[in-house]
C-alpha cells in the first residue's frame, strides 16, 4: 500500500488483518473475532475504561497516577498488578518484555519457561502475545482499574489486536515515538503503516462505540530532548491518530528540569494538540496529557531518588498533567521489586493530592517559555506539511529524511542525529547545535543567545562539553553541569 495519511478502508484493514493474526498461534484465539471483541469490549465497566477514566480525571482537574509494571509468569504479574493497584495506582500497566517488543515470541516464550524455573522474572517485562487473549484477559479480570500496554515495539500490531480483544482499553505508542528511541534499523515509512494499523483498528471499535485510549510516548530518549521536538512528535502522532479514527488521545511529555519551561511546555502541548486537531478537521476528540517523572539519569540514593519523584509530581500537579507515570527510588538500579514500585506511588500520589486545589500562576517568563515552544512547534510542522505536499505521513518520513525533526540522542539510522541539547543559565532545555531543524533564523537566535548566556557566566566556550556535563548533572544532584569552581 502507498503511505499516505487516508483512513485505511475496512478491506484494506481486514486483509492486513489477516496476515497480521496468522503470524503467531494466539492469533487463532476465537476470541479475536471482532463480533465477539466488540460484544466482550462493551461489556467493560466504566470504572475500567481507560478513556472513561481519563475524561472525567481531566473533567475534575485531577492527575491520575500510573507505574511501570510487568514480569514474566502469569501468576506473578497478576500478584504485581494487585500490589500496585493497593498501593494507589488510578491506571494499571503491563510493561512488556524486550523479547515481544521485537517480536521474537519464541524467545519469550523460553524466558517464561526459564523465569519458572529459576523462580525469579527473567524477562523485563509481561510477554503478552505469548499468552494471548486468555492470559491477558486473566490480568484484565483481576484487576479493578482500566488497564494498559505500555512498551517500545516498532510493529505491535497483533499485540494490539490481543490486548483489546482481552479488555485493556489502552495501548502505548506510535510511529516515531516507538521507533526512533527504541530500533535502529526500522524505516519511518514502515512504522507509520504498522501504527496507522493499531489506530484503524481503534478506529474500527470506535465506529462500533466502543471507546479506546491511545497515547504516544511522549519522552522519546529521554535525555534532555527540547519540548519543541517532543511536542511536535506527539501532535504529529495524535493527528495520524485522529485520521484512522482514533477519537481519545493522551499527549505525553518528560520532565526537563525547569519548573516554568516544564508548566508551559504542558499547557502547550494540550493547547496545540487541540488547535491541529480542529484545523485539520477531526471533530469530537478527548485530549489528555500525561507528565512523565524524570526520564534521564537518577541518582543511586534512594532519599534522593523519592526527592526527584516528588519534585516531577509538584511539576504534574501544577501543570495539570490528567496522568503521571511514576518512577521509583529503585530506578538507578534496574526493573524495581514491587515494593519500591508501591513507594513511587504513594510519593507521587501524596504530593498530588496536597497540590489538587492549587493553581500555577501565570507570570511573564511563563508566557514567553509558552509562546516560544507553540512558535518551534509550528515552525517545523509549517516545514512537514510543505515536504508532504499536505500529506503528513509522506511529510514525516521526509523530515526525518532531512533532518527538519530530529530526536537527540537516538539510535536509530533514519533519524539525522544532528541536533544537540543544552541547558541555559536558568535550566531551560536549548538548542546548541541546529542540524537541519525547521526553524527560522529567529529561532536559531533565541537558542544561541541563551547557550552562549550560560557559557559565558561559567567562563567557557559554547561546545559539546556543555551537553555532556548537563546529561550527568541530575544523577549528581545538579540541574545544570556547570563546572566546577
Ligand atoms: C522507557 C521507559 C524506561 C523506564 C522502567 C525502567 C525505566 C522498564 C519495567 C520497568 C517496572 C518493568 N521499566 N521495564 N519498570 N517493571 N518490567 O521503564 O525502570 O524507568
Amino acid at each position: 500500500m502507498e503511505l499516505k495519511n487516508k483512513k485505511w478502508t475496512e478491506e484494506e484493514f481486514l486483509q492486513v488483518r489477516a496476515e497480521v493474526l496468522k503470524s503467531w498461534p494466539t492469533g487463532n484465539s476465537p476470541l479475536l473475532d471482532l463480533d465477539v471483541v466488540i460484544e466482550n469490549l462493551k461489556k467493560v465497566p466504566k470504572e475500567k475504561n481507560f478513556a472513561i477514566v481519563l475524561n472525567e480525571a481531566k473533567l475534575h482537574g485531577r492527575t491520575m497516577i500510573q507505574p511501570r509494571a510487568g514480569v514474566a509468569v502469569l501468576e506473578d504479574h497478576i500478584e504485581l498488578m494487585l500490589h500496585l493497584q493497593n498501593a494507589g495506582a488510578d491506571f494499571l500497566p503491563s510493561t512488556i518484555d524486550s523479547y515481544t517488543r521485537q517480536n521474537r515470541y519464541q524467545e519469550a516464550e523460553n524466558g517464561i519457561l526459564e523465569s519458572k524455573k529459576f523462580k525469579r522474572s527473567l524477562l523485563n517485562g509481561f510477554p503478552a502475545v505469548n499468552y494471548g487473549v486468555d492470559g491477558c484477559k486473566q490480568v484484565y479480570d483481576a484487576v479493578s482499574v482500566p488497564l494498559q500496554a505500555r512498551h517500545g515495539t516498532p510493529d505491535s500490531r497483533l499485540l494490539a489486536e490481543i490486548i483489546h480483544a482481552a479488555g485493556w482499553t489502552s495501548n502505548e505508542g506510535g510511529a516515531i515515538s516507538y521507533n526512533v528511541p527504541y530500533a535502529k534499523a526500522v524505516s519511518i515509512e514502515d512504522t507509520i503503516k504498522y501504527w496507522q494499523y493499531c489506530d484503524r483498528l481503534v478506529g474500527y471499535y470506535e465506529d462500533r462505540e466502543v471507546k479506546i485510549n491511545r497515547e504516544p510516548f511522549g519522552p522519546l530518549t529521554g535525555t534532555l530532548v527540547p519540548p519543541c521536538i517532543s511536542n511536535t512528535v506527539a501532535i504529529i502522532e495524535a493527528l495520524l491518530a485522529a485520521e484512522q479514527g482514533v477519537k481519545n488521545i493522551t499527549v505525553g511529555y518528560g520532565q526537563g528540569g525547569n519548573l516554568i519551561q516544564d508548566v508551559a511546555a504542558v499547557n502547550a502541548l494540550r493547547d496545540q494538540t487541540e488547535e491541529y486537531l480542529e484545523k485539520y478537521g477531526y471533530k469530537d476528540m478527548e485530549v489528555s496529557t500525561v507528565f512523565h517523572q524524570w526520564m534521564g539519569g537518577f541518582p543511586a540514593d534512594e532519599a534522593a531518588a523519592l526527592g526527584l519523584i516528588s519534585m516531577a509530581s509538584t511539576v504534574a500537579a501544577l501543570s495539570k498533567a490528567t496522568k503521571m507515570i511514576t518512577k521509583t527510588p529503585y530506578e538507578s538500579i534496574g526493573v524495581p521489586t514491587k515494593e519500591a514500585n508501591a513507594m513511587g506511588i504513594k510519593a507521587s500520589k501524596f504530593v498530588v493530592t496536597l497540590l489538587r486545589d492549587q493553581k500555577y500562576e501565570e507570570s511573564e517568563k511563563y508566557k514567553e517559555e509558552y509562546n516560544q515552544i507553540k512558535k518551534e512547534v509550528n515552525s517545523i510542522m509549517d516545514h512537514i506539511f510543505i515536504l508532504g505536499k499536505g500529506d503528513l505521513a509522506v511529510g514525516t518520513v521526509k523530515a526525518f529524511e532531512q533532518g527538519i525533526l530530529d530526536v537527540p540522542f537516538a539510535p536509530s539510522i533514519y533519524n539525522a542525529g544532528k541536533v544537540l541539547p543544552a541547558r541555559d543559565n536558568d535550566g531551560c532545555i536549548r538548542i546548541l547545535e541546529f542540524g537541519n531543524i525547521g526553524f527560522s533564523e529567529e529561532i536559531k537566535d533565541f537558542h544561541r543567545c541563551k547557550i552562549s548566556e550560560r557559557a559565558k557566566s561559567e567562563n567557557r566556550e559554547v561546545s559539546f562539553q556543555l551537553t555532556v556535563d548537563d546529561v550527568y548533572a541530575v544523577s549528581n544532584g545538579k540541574l545544570i553541569g556547570k563546572p566546577k569552581i
